[in-house]
């Protein structure tokens, strides 16, 4: 057995929310962007997700200096706190230009844009000190299929990974697949669409995947199968852990919370394959809930990774003899009754 892998873990500064929902405004309020990055490290957090506008807030009326200014000091503030970037995505799916979808968007002028804006976000990854930049694909999608030519969509999607590939030379490209919300129905619902894509890119050594917990769920998929397919091909660079509760609004509550046994598989795949121990970071997409009293809440980040580490010591724990045992006897009962068990913690 090699070394346990020593966990790293990351968050965004948009998982420090006010509450706000499509029924009503904000509950808490707001907290500095600036203020949030003094709170990782005591949270046990080393990593920082971001969004293009979370480093550079109102970046599309910004010239070239003024946002490289910008990335200049967020990325003193990041040493000074001892953080890492983990990446930058390019947040397409706010801008009057992407109503109808950036990349796969009918207009060609507000496919323009998307592609511009997102070169900028790989210049901000880039000058902050991060490879990577993450392809949430809000808004690529549709609301009525006859609305867009789907094939069409597709091959630029490809096309826009290979541009963003061509503009920077060491950029990274992991896509993070959803099946719907903002849309009825996205483009690249699952990790298997964007791990061909990846292969059908120009360096498929450069595209890879982030898993979010959610988003598989909400895809009818299993969060643990789907890490495991991206693993099998050496293809997740990261994931999102959270939970939700069946097919509805997009959730993101705390890891674990709606579905332990499925919260243990998803840790049990990622120790056997070693996940982590190449760097990659253990990231957390949640939200408190909007019932939440208190300014700037925290304790669902911190409570998701204890509840990850958590599972970590049962995965560590669980009785690998017992397990072959079972196996081999194709006794498919006893063997549920021993995780339940050693889940529950009792013998
Ligand atoms: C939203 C996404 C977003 C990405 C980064 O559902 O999970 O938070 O992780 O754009
Ligand atoms: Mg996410």
């Amino acid at each position: 057995m090699s070394k346990p892998t020593k966990y790293r873990f990351s968050f965004g500064p948009w998982n420090i929310s006010e509450g706000a929902d499509p029924f009503g405004p904000e509950v808490r309020k707001a907290y500095p962007h600036e203020k949030k990055y003094a709170l990782y490290k005591q949270l046990g957090f080393d990593g920082v997700q971001f969004h293009d506008d979370d480093v550079v807030p109102g970046i599309d009326g910004l010239t070239p200096e003024q946002i490289s200014k910008q990335a200049a000091k967020v990325k003193k503030i990041l040493s000074n706190q001892g953080l890492v970037p983990e990446f930058v995505a390019p947040r397409l799916w706010f801008a009057p230009q992407t109503v109808d979808g950036g990349f796969t968007s009918n207009s060609a002028k507000d496919r323009r844009y998307a592609l511009d804006r997102t070169k900028k976000s790989i210049d901000i990854a880039r000058a902050i000190g991060s490879k990577a930049t993450v392809l949430w694909l809000a808004r690529e999608g549709t609301y009525i299929r006859e609305s867009k030519n789907a094939r069409v969509a597709y091959q630029r999607l490809l096309e826009t990974v290979n541009a963003m590939l061509a503009h920077d030379k060491e950029i990274e490209v992991w896509i993070e697949p959803k099946p719907n919300e903002p849309t009825d129905q996205a483009y690249v619902p699952t990790i298997g669409h964007a791990i061909a894509l990846a292969h059908a890119s120009s360096d498929p050594s450069r595209v890879k995947g982030l898993i979010e917990t959610a988003h598989a769920l909400l895809a009818g998929l299993d969060p643990s199968d789907e890490m495991a397919f991206a693993l099998a091909h050496d293809k997740l660079a990261s994931v999102h852990l959270n939970d939700q509760n069946g097919l509805k609004y997009d959730q993101d509550k705390n890891f674990g919370s709606a579905n332990l046994r499925a919260a243990f598989n998803q840790v049990r795949v990622l120790e056997e394959a070693g996940y982590g121990s190449r760097g990659e970071f253990v990231g957390l997409d949640v939200k408190t809930m909007r019932t939440q009293k208190g300014k700037c809440v925290t304790d669902h980040l911190k409570n998701s990774r204890e509840i990850f580490l958590h599972l970590v010591q049962k995965v560590r724990s669980w009785d690998r003899k017992l397990e072959r045992q079972f196996i081999d006897a194709r006794d498919y009962e006893a063997l549920e009754l021993a995780v339940m068990k050693h889940i529950m913690g009792v013998k």
